[in-house]
């Protein structure tokens, strides 16, 4: 193989690894949602629909060590970051062999061997964490980075200010992650934000770009120069992701609007086109360019149908969690 034939077999091999996990989320959800909106599985449930790109992207450049916090939105980040789909199935599924033994469920996904320091039900929750994350990294002196996957929700709530801050002042090894999907909750985020997020994160004097996060290609670029500064010791970056959300804010979002809309079916449409849907997208790149056949696709597909069958059967036929464990969890195993 001549040495211009080995860069091609690696890009090859890279590319569809992103596409296997950007899948693998798709595929993943799409039966969460199937069970959700049957009533299976109790909690709320916000899937990632629309902006795997995002979330591959970043994790890709990253190592189990690496930390990451998310969102309420946070199956993709798991799955992204490595997380193992059975144990969150089971999670979700509310059952003993959950990645948090069932106590946690859809919006609090977490595996600390990962570096996945988990979802959270709070808008904003994770932003403190990850700064305090990277500053144990700092003082540790330990070569990790830590990336705070936030959403421009989140972007409004104060404590992101004060992150920003003491994160530029301290030179923190951190990457802020704004995913930019014009929605917040059921409100358009621009009805309630002031200028653009992004200038925020200029004002405290730290680089900051803008990327289409349908893109996992411009995402991992962008994320793969602020890991390279965070881990030469040259502080935080800030990427702001563009991307939207394909799928209600939450699988019972009927049962919530009551026939009332924030956006259009027109919309929503036009992002789920092939020129916009992240998955579909790569796809048609990777076959022209990527030196991926149409096989290879195919291929994928049937792996990841396997893995989603053999997580829902898993979730199923475990047992459900121990109500008992709550004790043990927040009170020291003390009862009332
Ligand atoms: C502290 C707090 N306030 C309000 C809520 C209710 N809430 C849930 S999601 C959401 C909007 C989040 O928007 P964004 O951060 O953009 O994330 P997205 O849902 O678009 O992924 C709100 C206000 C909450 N969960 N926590």
């Amino acid at each position: 193989m001549t040495e211009l034939s080995n860069v091609d077999e690696q890009r090859r091999a890279d590319w569809l690894a992103l596409y296997e996990r950007m899948l693998l989320i798709r595929r993943a959800e799409e039966r969460v949602g199937k069970v959700a909106q049957a009533g299976g599985m109790p909690g709320g449930v916000h899937l990632y629909i629309g902006q795997e790109a995002s979330g591959v992207g970043v994790c890709s450049v990253l190592e189990d060590s690496d930390y990451i916090t998310s969102t309420h939105r946070g199956h993709g980040h798991f799955l992204a970051k490595g997380g193992d789909i059975a144990a969150m199935f089971a999670e979700l599924w509310g059952k003993r062999t959950g990645i948090c033994k069932g106590m946690g469920g859809s919006m609090h996904v977490a595996d600390v061997s990962k570096g996945i320091l988990g979802a959270n039900g709070i808008v904003g929750g994770g932003i403190a964490i990850a700064a305090g994350a990277a500053l144990g990294i700092k003082t540790g002196k330990e070569d990790k980075v830590s990336v705070c996957l936030f959403g421009d929700g989140a972007a409004n709530q104060g404590v992101l200010m004060e992150s920003l801050n003491m994160s530029a002042v301290w030179k923190l090894p951190v990457i802020w992650v704004l995913e930019n999907n014009g929605l917040s909750e059921f409100t358009i985020t621009d009805k309630v934000t002031a200028g653009e997020q992004i200038d925020r994160a200029r004002a405290v004097g730290m680089p900051a770009v803008s990327v289409d996060g349908n893109d996992v290609i411009a995402v991992q670029e962008a994320m793969q120069e602020a890991v390279d500064r965070a881990r030469a010791g040259e502080g935080p970056s800030f990427i702001e992701t563009k991307t939207y959300r394909i799928r209600g804010h939450l699988e019972a979002e009927d049962a919530f609007l009551g026939g009332y809309s924030y956006r259009t079916q027109e919309e929503i449409d036009a992002w789920k086109a092939p020129d916009k849907d992240p998955i579909l997208r790569f796809a048609t790149r990777l076959l022209a360019e990527g030196g991926a056949s149409q096989a290879d696709l195919d291929e994928i597909e049937e792996r990841i149908a396997q893995q989603v069958d053999a997580a829902e059967k898993f979730a199923e036929e475990s047992e459900d969690a121990d109500p008992e464990l709550i004790y043990d969890i927040t009170f020291d195993g003390q009862r009332p």
